[in-house]
């Protein structure tokens, strides 16, 4: 199995032309090889003022790599990696475009770049069977950020293997300068199991026929945008986002929680709208979107089609640090435990005398050490991608909206209710409803083992089989 080198710039094969003289015969243009490079990384802004030749060398690729943590998938790449490298041109440039299927590539594939004028964005030019190269020369004619995609058929199973990434051509004045430039793009999976089931997963065709995804992701993997990896900036700078869809079906509602565009290149367009909560991101389409900060804090970037976020995966974070600016963001002005009075009595809990919780807690002393704290570690990714957004980082909740998991009694009096509530739902205690989590037993009893023992609680682990038992029984949170 190979990782995909996320981050490194790397220039294309350097080499072959360009060697003193920096100049063709055929078009008189100084040459220059291509800086590609992998998300979320944006190569350099383009200095010179005129057009040049830029040669890439771009490879396709097939390797088995993580989709999420412990779910594999087959994945079809440009560049060896999900999404492929992001190209950067000027208009005017004379493009001379080589594409290498590596020879142990199990299918051909080629091309289609849609900042192409001309047949297929260049498709039949550079179909290239395994093993084979294919080179076609077009002139980038209008300014914008392009999709590129694989359009060998069956194009749906290339495109939902991974094979996509960004152009981006520069209008001849350049763009605007900014502090932190960033490359995003959205994309969904068709898995053969359901969300989150560990192994290696096929390709479901009839998921995709019927546009139902199992992941929907940024820049390729659950979390390539969380945690360790999320983006970073500080107060006082510009960021700008250049925000790709590779579909193959789902259009994005692009969204940074907490943040307002302030410029927006509708469509990867020139066309620029201010000020925007949310932007369409068409399948096989773009957007570029710049916002300063102005206050330090996580920001979370999803797609609105609000399940795909908190469910399927579209979940990214800008971290940005820096300076309070309390006229900007008053912060919290109260900071109190939340505890409401039960909305509905609740029956009393020597109902179903709770003996299965005292077994489990004598059991509980044989876990070593070890192994509670790899399904912290577990549940700790499963919280931060499903249940930090309403229950927050440290379990605080957000008063008056979600309710805190730490020090909740509630939680803590009746552990196999709040599993309940996590499998079926949960409602009445508060205005709010949390919706039942997707999940299957192993990931609950990793986030309930992680929740259990986290902002001063030590209650020890729950296992797979403790929430198989609760799911069996078809207990809900009000019948216990
Ligand atoms: C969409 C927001 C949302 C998400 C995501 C969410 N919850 Fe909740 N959670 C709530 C709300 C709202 C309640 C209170 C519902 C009610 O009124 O009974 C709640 C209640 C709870 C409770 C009971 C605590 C109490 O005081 O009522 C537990 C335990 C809990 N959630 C755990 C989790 C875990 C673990 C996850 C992640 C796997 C999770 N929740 C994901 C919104 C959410
Ligand atoms: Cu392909």
């Amino acid at each position: 199995m190979r990782v995909s080198k996320q981050s490194a710039v790397y220039v294309a094969m350097v080499g072959l032309l360009c060697v003193a003289g920096l100049m063709t015969s055929a078009h008189a243009l100084p040459v220059e090889q291509a800086v590609l490079t992998f998300a979320p990384e944006v190569p350099p802004p383009i200095e010179r003022r005129h057009p040049a030749k830029v040669v890439v060398h771009l490879e396709t690729t097939e390797y088995v790599g993580e989709l999420a943590d412990g779910v594999e998938y087959t994945f079809w790449t440009f560049g060896d990696a999900v999404p492929g490298p992001f190209i950067r041109v000027r208009k005017g440039d004379f493009v001379e475009f080589n594409l290498h299927n590596r020879s142990d590539s199990t299918v051909p594939h080629n091309i289609d770049l849609h900042a192409v004028t001309g047949p297929g964005g260049g498709a039949e030019a550079t179909l290239a069977a395994p093993g084979h190269s294919a080179t076609f020369t077009f002139t980038a004619m209008n300014p914008g950020l392009y999709v590129y995609h694989c359009a060998t058929p069956p194009v749906g199973m290339h495109v939902a293997n991974g094979m996509y990434g960004l152009i981006l051509v520069e209008p001849e004045e350049g763009m605007p300068r900014t502090d932190r430039e960033y490359y995003v793009m959205q994309s969904e999976f068709y898995t053969g199991g359901m969300h989150g089931e560990s192994g290696h997963q096929p390709f479901s065709q009839e998921k995709a026929l019927d546009e139902r995804p199992d992941y929907v992701v940024f820049n390729g993997r659950v979390g390539a945008l969380t945690g360790d990896n999320a983006l970073r900036a500080s107060v006082g700078e510009r960021v700008r986002l250049y925000v790709g869809n590779g579909g193959p079906n789902l259009v994005s509602s692009f969204h940074v929680i907490g943040e307002i565009f302030d410029k927006v290149w509708m469509e990867g367009g020139s066309r620029i709208n201010r000020n925007v909560q949310t932007t369409l991101v068409p399948a096989g389409g773009s957007t570029i979107v710049e916002f300063d900060m102005q206050v330090p804090g996580t920001y979370i970037l999803v797609d609105h089609s609000i399940f795909r976020a908190f469910n399927k995966g579209a979940i990214g974070m800008l971290e940005v640090d820096g300076e309070e600016n309390r006229q900007v963001f008053g912060g919290r002005t109260g900071d109190s435990v939340y505890r409401p009075e039960p909305a509905k009595e609740l029956k009393p809990d020597d109902e179903n005398e709770d003996d299965s919780n005292s077994g489990q807690s004598t059991e509980m002393e044989e876990v070593s050490r070890l192994d509670l704290s790899a399904s912290m570690g577990k549940g700790e990714q499963v919280y931060r991608m499903t249940c930090l957004p309403c229950h927050q980082p440290s379990g605080q909740g957000i008063p008056g909206v979600f309710p805190p998991l730490a020090q909740s009694d509630f939680m803590l009096e009746n552990i196999d209710r709040a599993i309940a509530g996590v499998i079926h739902g949960q409602r009445g205690r508060t205005d709010q409803i949390m919706p039942p989590q997707n999940l299957n037993d192993e990931q609950i009893a990793n986030v309930m083992t992680f929740v259990l023992n986290s902002w001063g609680h030590d209650e020890g682990k729950v296992r797979p089989r403790d929430v198989r038992d609760v799911r069996r029984s078809g207990k809900r949170v009000d019948d216990f």
